[in-house]
């Protein structure tokens, strides 16, 4: 289901994509733009203001965590839905996140890399990074039933 072409431009976007940058700036996102995000996580303090949400240790923490497990999705991009199925599950019977939330993660994650690439994330590159998102996305809400 992916060409050479799209295994080789994820894996070129990956490795470009600061971990510890990106994840913290792609939650802290989320979490301004759409606050009702913040109440999945009610132990990370007082998030009034995007200031607050930026200078959130828990934030930032949390940001790198989901940020590394995209590394297991780049690793396994024929069985991304396998790889994250333990993961989906965690969020539907335990966390109860909304599903249509990691669609708003993925986009912030997106718009993050994009900041930081910029000309070297053209059209066909953003194209390809958010279709492999997209397919994390479907695995995310697979075990949701
Ligand atoms: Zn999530 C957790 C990933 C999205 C919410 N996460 C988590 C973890 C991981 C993740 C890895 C850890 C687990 C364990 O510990 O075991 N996520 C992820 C990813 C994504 C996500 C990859 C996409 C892309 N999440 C999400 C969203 C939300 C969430 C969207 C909401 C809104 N998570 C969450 C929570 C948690 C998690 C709440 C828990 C935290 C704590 O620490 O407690």
């Amino acid at each position: 289901k992916w060409t050479d072409q799209e295994r080789s431009t994820v894996r070129a976007v990956w490795e470009q994509i600061n971990i510890d940058e990106v994840g913290p700036e792609a939650l802290a996102r989320v979490l301004i733009v759409y606050p009702w995000t913040e109440r999945y996580f009610g132990s990370l303090g007082e998030l009034f203001t995007a200031s607050a949400v930026l200078n959130n240790a828990k934030v930032a923490a949390h940001g790198r965590v989901v940020l590394r497990a995209l590394d297991e999705a780049v690793k396994n991009m024929d069985n991304i839905e396998d790889t994250y199925a333990a993961l989906s599950q965690l969020h539907y019977e335990k966390l109860h996140v909304d599903p249509d939330n990691f669609r708003l993660l993925a986009d912030c994650i997106t718009i993050t890399v994009a900041c930081k690439l910029r000309s070297a994330m053209g059209p066909q590159v953003q194209a390809t990074w958010q279709k492999f998102l997209s397919a994390v996305v479907d695995a995310l809400q697979s075990q949701y039933h």
